[in-house]
């Protein structure tokens, strides 16, 4: 896909949005829900990255779901001990978090843990949002398999 490489030209991938090839790894999604910067932040007005990762921020009080190309991953935690209570009981029943998933969804206050292993190609691959505004607004970066 072209827009991948313009983009990289325009914003670069950062370390840790690299990883490498044939490895596993476990990357934590959060929303920080509020209206800070979080310092581990790389997408948009709050950033998602493995690690110290973070989502949301400016990004308004927001639920993201998020995206990953290229993988499957299986989600092994989800925390919402700093959501707000009503908004998780009111959810948690519906959520289905067995199995492969491609995108997931990120309400403020959350964190999750997914794993993935990075296979069969090299290259750039997108993560986003996928409300189109937030992708507009900044929240769709390149990750580089190496
Ligand atoms: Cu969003």
């Amino acid at each position: 896909m072209d827009h991948q490489w313009k983009n990289l030209e325009t914003t670069g991938v950062t370390e840790e949005e690299t990883v490498k090839l044939n490895t596993t790894e476990i990357w934590n999604l959060v929303n920080t829900g509020g209206g800070m910067m979080g310092d581990g932040g790389i997408m948009g007005n709050g950033g998602m990255m493995k690690g110290k990762g973070m989502m949301g921020g400016g990004m308004m009080q927001m639920p993201h779901p998020i995206h990953i190309h290229q993988v499957q991953f299986n989600i092994l935690e989800r925390d919402p001990s700093e959501m707000d209570e009503d908004v998780w009981n009111s959810v948690k029943d519906g959520l289905i978090d067995d199995g492969w998933q491609d995108t997931v969804l990120l309400i403020p206050g959350m964190k999750i843990k997914i794993i993935m292993r990075f296979k069969n190609f090299k290259g750039l691959f997108l993560y986003h949002c996928h409300n189109l505004e937030h992708e507009d607004m900044g929240m769709m970066r390149n990750y580089k398999i190496e």
